[in-house]
């Protein structure tokens, strides 16, 4: 498979600094190489161009924080993810995990005249189902999927000009941390979230099943992972832990099985926080995510 690897180096969305560096982390520990080791070729794009919080103003309008500067780096990527070749498999690093609003844009959209309807399969602790008004902290990053569905601020909804996520499209997987009004909001979405409690109790092989039925309908799957997913002692380099997350057998297996069914079209991997991490830990834990999801095997 081709696979194209876009890294999108931008912490603006997120409470804490660091998330910029995750792509150059998951480069360090070798994603390129791990990749082609399963016989894919790789072509690294390098960086979509990001704003420097030191070098603007933090400002904040009607509840979002850096709302300019975070528009700008999620149209580029996606209009970067847009305009790749079909048949192409985008990997994209964030970054905070508002990226994805650009990322999954940019996939929905990519050589789609007929307007084939993309699933999300959104792996993390959080629902980031937030709105401008929703939200506690003003983050951008805790309000990706709410903006893909077109709520919240017309402009970062606005991103696929006119198209949008529909919500029975979508299934969350590690779910833990839910604010009071995002809980509302989602449960008026008809979301459906496997919660840990989920995970606990029906196990990722139930889980994955029924996702894969769930989403049946669709020819295009994208599947976001926040490395807050897992669990914090798995992945301590990320700038939200919560604990009680995915064990590290348990987003392999995740990633094996969505793998095995052939049907995911795009990746992202985002949250890797490099200066709260062990040792780069976190992104090579994730890099060995992606090598599971895009065809690693144990034998
Ligand atoms: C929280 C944290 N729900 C917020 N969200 C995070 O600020 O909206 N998402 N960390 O990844
Ligand atoms: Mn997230
Ligand atoms: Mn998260
Ligand atoms: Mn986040």
């Amino acid at each position: 498979m081709n696979i194209s690897i876009l890294g999108i180096p931008m912490d603006l969305g997120a409470g804490r600094r660091g998330v910029d560096m995750g792509p150059s982390a998951l480069r360090n520990a070798h994603l390129s190489r791990a990749l082609r080791d399963l016989g894919h070729r790789v072509t690294d794009l390098g960086d979509v161009r990001v704003a420097l919080p030191e070098s603007i103003d933090k400002h904040e309008e009607g509840g979002l924080v850096f709302l300019d500067p975070i528009l700008e780096a999620c149209r580029a990527a996606a209009e970067q993810v847009a305009a790749l070749p079909e048949g192409t498999f985008p990997l994209t690093l964030g970054g905070d995990h508002s990226v994805s609003m650009g990322t999954v844009t940019g996939n929905a959209l990519r050589g789609n005249p007929a307007g084939e309807r993309t699933g999300l399969i959104w792996v993390d602790a959080h629902t980031d189902y937030n709105t401008p008004r929703s939200s506690p902290s003003g983050n951008i990053h805790g309000m990706p999927v709410a903006h893909l569905t077109g709520l919240g601020d017309p402009r970062l909804a606005g991103l696929g000009a006119g198209w949008h996520m529909r919500p029975e499209d979508i299934v969350m997987i590690g779910i833990r941390s839910v604010d009071p009004h995002e809980r509302e909001l989602l449960r008026e979405a008809g979301i459906k979230a496997y919660t840990m409690k989920d995970v606990d109790q029906l196990g990722i092989t139930r889980i994955h099943e029924e996702t894969m039925e769930r989403l049946g309908h669709l020819k295009r799957l994208h599947v976001s992972f926040d490395a807050d997913a897992l669990d914090p002692g798995v992945c301590p380099g990320v700038g939200t832990p919560v604990a009680g997350g995915l064990t590290y057998r348990e987003g392999h297996l995740l990633m094996e099985l969505l793998s095995e069914s052939g049907r995911v079209t795009s990746m992202d991997i985002v949250e890797v926080n490099p200066i709260l991490d062990t040792r780069n830990q976190t992104a090579e834990v994730m890099v060995g995510m992606a090598a599971s999801l895009l065809g690693q095997r144990i034998l």
